[in-house]
């Protein structure tokens, strides 16, 4: 009997992965870019047992059986075990699979991503697999494949049509920016009206502004979101992913039918926080939203106290903002 446990992280993105050039192999138009938060506060939890004695592979989700018919969990076991020695007697054993979030759902975080990272690492784990396997967490999820690492993390798009080549790398670790903080601003939680997969299908088939996002922007501002961390520039660190985070959201509503993911108090954070930094004279602060209406945001520890004051202030509880969710980023 082999048992294994791993715990990933949840990433946030500030340059964000919106739209497939290939819907199967899950291979992304742009690279993106983001962080990955501390495990100790929110990860996702898989345990792995293969025994000899097990009559059949069975898989549990937050306490629910589930099935292993989903293209995207078995494209991501099959992946694992063609990298697999085929003479390690666990290779031929049943398995049994255990995943948890232990982070509230009323964050609104996408659970995917941590999930099938931590899914894909477990199964490496068991089998025993060195080497790269965010191209396989990719397989599960797009964003995935940027919570297999830790701190700050780049998903390149990679140029083969195999997907071999795209992969994530780890552009700084977790205590190279030890004072950036997130804070999650839960605005609602209840279920996207649109999915991210469905929402990028529809965007790829007829935005055109994707195409200029592709072809004419996002290179340019990876590039510049990478130098920015790599310098601990915080002013422009926080121009990028806000002026990211509205282009992406520019680009749903580009989208025909649109994605409308931000709502009205969304749009009420994003005006107080260039009021914040307009009073304070300098980036100070920085939102990024993903696929719904909660605002994930992106500042240093210096000035958490005064910002959720600010908050507080401005949406009173019990008030549009449901709950101000402060997590120690990375
Ligand atoms: C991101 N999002 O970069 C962007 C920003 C949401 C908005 O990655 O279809 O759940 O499984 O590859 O990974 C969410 O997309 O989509 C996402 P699939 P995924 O974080």
């Amino acid at each position: 009997m082999k048992i294994v446990t791993c715990v990933a992280p949840v990433n946030i993105a500030v340059i964000k992965y919106w739209g497939k050039r290939d819907e199967n192999l899950i291979l992304p138009i742009n690279d993106s870019i983001s962080a990955s938060l501390s495990t100790d506060i929110m990860c996702a939890k898989t345990t792995i047992m293969a025994s000899p004695l097990l009559k059949e592979n069975k898989f549990w989700l937050n306490g629910r059986e589930q099935t292993f018919d989903s293209p995207r969990f078995s494209n991501c076991i099959k992946a694992i075990r063609a990298r697999c020695d085929e003479t390690l007697p666990q290779f031929n054993w049943k398995i049994s699979i255990c995943s948890e979030n232990n982070f509230p759902t009323a964050a609104g975080l996408a659970s995917s991503a941590a999930g099938y990272a931590c899914l894909v690492h477990a199964l490496a784990q068991l089998y025993e697999i060195k080497g790269e396997i965010s191209d396989i967490a990719r397989q599960g999820s797009g964003s995935a494949c940027r919570s297999i690492y830790g701190g700050w993390v780049q998903w390149h798009k990679g140029d083969l049509p195999t997907g071999a080549d795209s992969i994530a790398t780890q552009i700084a670790p977790a205590d190279h920016w030890p004072e950036m903080r997130i804070i999650v601003l839960v605005v609602n939680d209840c279920r996207k009206k649109y999915s991210s997969t469905s929402g990028m299908k529809t965007t790829t088939e007829t935005s055109t502004l994707v195409k200029f996002r592709a072809e004419s922007v996002v290179n340019q501002r990876a590039k510049a979101m990478k130098k920015a961390i790599e310098d601990k520039d915080y002013e422009s660190f926080a121009e990028i992913t806000m002026k990211d985070s509205n282009q992406m959201h520019a680009i749903c509503l580009d989208t025909f039918p649109p994605c409308v993911y931000m709502n009205d108090t969304s749009h009420a954070i994003v005006n107080l926080v260039h009021s914040y930094n307009e009073y304070k004279k300098g980036q100070k602060v920085a939102y990024t939203f993903d696929a719904g209406p909660n605002a994930c945001i992106y500042l240093l520890q210096s000035e958490v106290e005064q910002f959720i004051s600010v908050v507080n202030h401005v949406f009173p509880k019990p008030a549009d903002i449901d709950a101000v969710e402060y997590y120690r980023g990375l």
